[in-house]
């Protein structure tokens, strides 16, 4: 039975081998020959390999990825055996290793935990072999995806002595996909949950969207929209998301549901989904009871209760503590989690948008069950190109909070423009909060380390859909990647996460990675300079926040229009967040506040984030604001045009379809750079009464020109 098993797995790895053009499909797991020189090193080191018991799904998948990755970066699948021998590649748990040798330390490996791994030469039975171990065979499964990953990028073996573990618990993808196809916030085609074929049809893509995150480490998923439909939760509905927690399981890839708060209702008739009504608390019992018979592995509840027309328990007068933990209840007897959103903001509430989160969700403190985390985004408005941190990390010390990152770019460019985004993630992480002084940074809070919480987790809304390369781009593959690395390590560093993916993405060759990483580093920021610079925010056009509209202001709630955001007139820009204005300040620590507070000496990135200026205002350059704001739009532009420039020059180590289809996208970026630019500076020329400086191209159009431009079919909406 064993060795018919083996046969089917290396049967099937052959199969794979055929090869096809550079479409994107296979994301890092390309396996790409090696080189002569390298492949002569690994075929040294490894000879066969030991699978050990292939009776366990992750383990067999373990082994079947290998013989996949060998066999295409090598030529052939390793021979089996069954005991170790001389060049072995090894699988072994903590437990059978202690068994067969005390070369390894294994007082090292228990620290290592249940997803954590070792990759090191060893000697088994007196012969060197090439150990992977943990504790647990879903450490297994990532180590080997390690080993072929450090092959891809050509690492010797015979220095390979790394031992990883992930920092933080929940590594979770949030896919805002909706039941019929479509994606909210979606660039890259429809979904690639088939919700009508499911549960019968199980289409291959499912497997191979696994294996990319396993290879990662995202260890969860929420396959529907936070704004989601009580259907989701109907019986049929969870035997879809069971067929898709089948294939997910093996790959340590739990499945989660965005819950919506009146289900009950909804549903079976409820009067109302009231948390104090035992009725009610009982319906989400039964319900979590139904889930877990037919998903056994199910994580639990994502929830937008309270925001944006989502219903609540505010709607019976409840905090959302209540609500989060009458769902937490239900859960609990199975080990189920609620991720709680802290997106919250009111058209009733006058107050700074900014906020209504920390002042609706900081008195919670303490008041949540110990299996809820509170699900924050980085910044307290909304995935903008840049934000402060929120401030509520930090001041919840009693509550684990969660981090939610955006992957797909719903504010920066959609599927056509670069912006690398490790960068962004990289800058809120490490964000000191001074919340238990010096060194409180965000990836403390969130990690759990700062406040010793056990229950920890990060959340990123993917950027996938059915298009052949995923993520709409292949550029964009890298910030799917990018979450992946920085889930599992937080204090993970943008650079070498990029240059890693640019290698497994296209070439080691040096000519090729250091330039491109160059470009991918910088294009964020070219982003926050043509669209929002010196710490402006959400000037994006209303509804599919595709392109500028700074100059909305008259739509039904305050908050929905770019002018709030900016409150530009003839004397000034920018939101007052000090003192004198919103007092928002007031919500970060006092180190934090004063940092932020004197607009001369700032860190001048969140200049108009915190401050409401005069345009003449005198920044740390010596400039005025205006002119200041005019050289950060015409910068952007320039970035953009360069980004452009080192991608024509790379032509030469770029296969045609991915060179043409990324040299189209540049275009199309530049060209909305422009549009950016002259858009906003057309606007902000005519509400300051400031000319455009002597010696800077003016607009292209008038002002109306870019008003009346009207995008109905824009993705994503
Ligand atoms: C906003 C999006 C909206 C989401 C919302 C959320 O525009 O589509 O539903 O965030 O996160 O950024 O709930």
């Amino acid at each position: 039975m064993r060795i018919l098993t083996l046969l089917l797995v290396i049967a099937a790895s052959l199969a794979s081998l055929s090869s096809h053009a550079e479409d994107g499909y296979d994301l890092w797991l390309r396996y790409q020959t090696l080189p002569e020189s390298y492949a002569k090193d690994v075929n040294r080191t490894i000879k066969n390999l030991v699978p050990g018991d292939i009776n366990d799904p992750t383990r067999a998948l373990a082994i079947e990825e290998l013989q996949t990755g060998f066999s295409k970066m090598l030529g052939k699948p390793l021979p089996i055996k069954s005991n170790a021998g001389k060049a072995s590649l090894m699988l072994l748990t903590s437990e059978a290793l202690a068994q067969i040798s005390n070369d390894v330390d294994t007082a090292k490996l228990t620290e290592l935990g249940d997803e954590g791994y070792l990759l090191t030469q060893a000697k088994i039975n007196n012969k060197p072999v090439t150990l992977i171990a943990a504790n647990s065979e879903q450490g297994l499964l990532y180590g080997a995806f390690e080993l072929l990953q450090q092959m891809q990028l050509q690492t010797s073996l015979k220095e390979l002595n790394h031992s990883s573990s992930p920092k933080i618990q929940r590594r979770v993808l949030n896919h805002w996909d909706n039941l019929d196809g479509s994606v909210e916030r979606g660039y890259a085609g429809s979904s690639i949950w088939d919700w009508w074929e499911l549960p019968g049809v199980i289409n291959p893509r499912y497997k191979d969207y696994a294996r990319a995150n396993a290879a990662l480490g995202i260890n969860g998923t929420v396959l529907n929209n936070v704004n989601s439909k009580a259907i989701s939760l109907d019986h049929r509905y969870i035997e879809k998301a069971a067929a898709l927690a089948e294939v997910f399981r093996p790959y340590g890839i739990k499945v989660y549901l965005s819950a919506r708060f009146n289900a009950p209702m909804e549903l079976d008739g409820f009067e109302n989904a009231d948390p104090q009504n035992p009725k009610v608390r009982q319906w989400w019992k039964d319900k979590a009871k139904e889930i877990y018979q037919i998903i056994p592995n199910f994580g639990g509840f994502l929830v937008k209760a309270n925001s944006e027309g989502q219903p609540g328990p505010g709607d019976y007068g409840r905090s959302h503590a209540e609500g989060a933990n009458m769902l937490a209840e239900a859960l609990e007897p199975y080990g189920g989690i609620v991720m709680w959103r802290a997106f919250v903001y009111s058209e009733h509430d006058a107050e700074d948008r900014g906020k209504q989160a920390y002042n609706e969700f900081k008195p919670l403190d303490g008041k949540f069950k110990d299996n809820v985390l509170l699900q924050v985004k980085n910044g307290p408005i909304d995935f903008q190109p840049r934000e402060p941190y929120h401030p509520l990390f930090g001041a919840m010390p009693n509550t684990p909070l969660m981090m939610e990152f955006q992957i797909t770019k719903e504010y920066l460019g959609f599927a056509t423009h670069i912006a690398y985004l490790a960068p962004l993630y990289q800058e809120v992480l490490a964000a000191d909060t001074f919340a238990k002084g010096k060194g409180s940074t965000v990836a403390k809070v969130i990690d759990g380390s700062l406040d010793g919480h056990k229950l920890t987790g990060i959340a990123g809304v993917a950027n996938i859909g059915h298009h052949r390369n995923w993520s709409g781009s292949i550029f964009n593959q890298a910030n799917w990647y990018a979450f992946g690395r920085l889930a599992w390590d937080p204090y993970a560093d943008s650079q070498t996460i990029g240059r890693d993916w640019l290698a497994l993405t296209f070439t080691n060759e040096e000519q090729f990675t250091e330039p491109t990483l160059g470009m991918m580093m910088r294009s964020r920021e070219a982003v926050v300079d043509y669209m929002t610079p010196l710490g402006l925010a959400h000037l994006m056009a209303t509804g599919h926040h595709y392109g500028p509209g700074p100059w909305v202001s008259d739509l039904g709630r305050p908050e929905w229009n770019p002018a709030y955001y900016h409150k530009a007139d003839k004397n000034g820009i920018g939101f007052d967040r000090t003192k004198t204005g919103s007092n928002a300040l007031a919500q970060y620590s006092k180190e934090v506040a004063q940092s932020f507070a004197d607009p001369k000496t700032m860190d001048e990135r969140y200049l108009l984030w915190f401050h409401h200026l005069p345009w003449d205002f005198k920044l740390q350059s010596g400039k005025t604001l205006w002119q200041g704001l005019v050289e950060h739009y015409d910068h952007g532009v320039e970035e953009a045009k360069a980004m452009q420039q080192t991608w024509q020059s790379l032509k030469p180590y770029v296969d045609q379809e991915r060179f043409t289809d990324t040299a189209q996208r540049l275009q199309i970026q530049v060209d909305e750079a422009q549009w950016w630019r002259d858009a906003s500076l057309a606007y902000f020329s005519h509400v300051s009464g400031k000319a455009i400086p002597q010696g800077t191209t003016p607009p292209k159009h008038d002002l109306q020109y870019y008003i009346k431009l009207s995008f109905p079919y824009a993705p994503g909406n």
